[in-house]
């Protein structure tokens, strides 16, 4: 843990935990860098202590530093690491991202409660042939920690991916909203059981959740405003063309998620990267003023 990080910690200052799979293995270059940075300051700016996680020459770190933000931004070699890859990477002093399910993980056991990230790792379409299924899932429903995010990304089936939290026990509710969202769209035409309207509520939550001993996470699913989200018309042009093209490449395992989010990015000139950073840093505000209702 940083310095930064742990006093805060101890003082019961706010903390918000950032993954770092977004930016070596989600975002492109340089803008990775200049978002990583920039959620940062986002943060700071509201009086809240940023910990970005992230493995760096095999040592796990919460609260990672300006070097190791640019290690993982520019590096070649920075493998991404769910927590079944936190030993292995460890062991040999790797360089590693850590995913929603390595992060939310590592940020628990350092005391962070509070995440954010874009869009939850879950179930991939035509996972009843692949069994390709995120492990964000899986960490999710054995990690007290609450996650702010745009919901799954819309590459996914998110139909299944919502019926595997329910059956994994991970609370899910809607901020604003009685409708799941659609990561790059505001909605995904799902509906949640729960809402919480402001971060007070939200906090209330996450202090039953610890009187009754929960083991599993909060997911908070934040959308974009509808004036913000990508054209639903160009999303579902860009996405039928983006899984054809995994398919043709027989793309598998974590290659897969990055593989169709630099497509959309591509394919989009731009437009879902823009999306995407501007769901991200509307999730981390909000997981802010979260983490300060909480400590206030
Ligand atoms: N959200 C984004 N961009 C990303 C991811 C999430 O806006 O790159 C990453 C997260 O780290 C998530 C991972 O945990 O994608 C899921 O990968 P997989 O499907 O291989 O589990
Ligand atoms: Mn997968």
């Amino acid at each position: 843990m940083s310095d930064e990080v742990a006093d805060a910690l101890a003082a019961e200052r706010p903390v918000v935990a950032l993954e770092s799979t977004i930016i070596a293995h989600g975002l492109p270059r340089p803008r990775n860098l200049e978002v990583a940075l920039e959620l940062e300051a986002d943060l700071r700016s509201a009086g809240v202590v940023p910990a970005t996680v992230g493995v760096v020459d095999g040592r796990p770190v919460v609260g990672m530093d300006r070097p190791a933000l640019e290690r993982m931004a520019d590096g070649d070699g920075v493998a991404k690491a769910s927590v079944r890859d936190l030993p292995a990477a460890m062991a040999t002093g790797a360089d590693a991202a850590t995913t929603v399910a390595a992060t939310a993980f590592l940020a628990r056991r350092a005391g962070v409660r509070v995440f954010a990230t874009g869009g939850l790792g879950g179930v991939h379409r035509g996972a009843s042939d692949t069994f390709d299924e995120s492990a964000d899932l899986h960490t999710l429903a054995r990690t007290p920690i609450t996650v702010v995010c745009a919901g799954v990304k819309s590459i996914l089936d998110v139909a299944a991916t919502l019926e595997r939290l329910e059956s994994l026990g991970v609370t899910v509710v809607g901020y604003g909203t009685g409708r799941f969202p659609g990561f790059y769209l505001t909605e995904s035409g799902h509906t949640v059981d729960w809402r919480a309207d402001d971060p007070a509520t939200v906090a209330r939550m996450m202090a039953a959740a610890d009187d009754l001993g929960l083991s599993s996470a909060i997911v908070v699913a934040n959308p974009l405003p509808p004036g913000e989200q990508l054209d639903p018309a160009l999303h579902d042009r860009i996405l039928g063309e983006a899984l054809a093209e995994a398919g043709r490449l027989d793309l598998q395992g974590k290659a897969v998620t990055p593989f169709l989010l630099d497509h959309f990015h591509r394919a989009s000139s731009g437009a879902s990267l823009e999306v995407n950073v501007r769901a991200v840093r509307s999730n981390v505000a909000l997981a802010g003023r979260i983490a300060r209702a909480r400590s206030g």
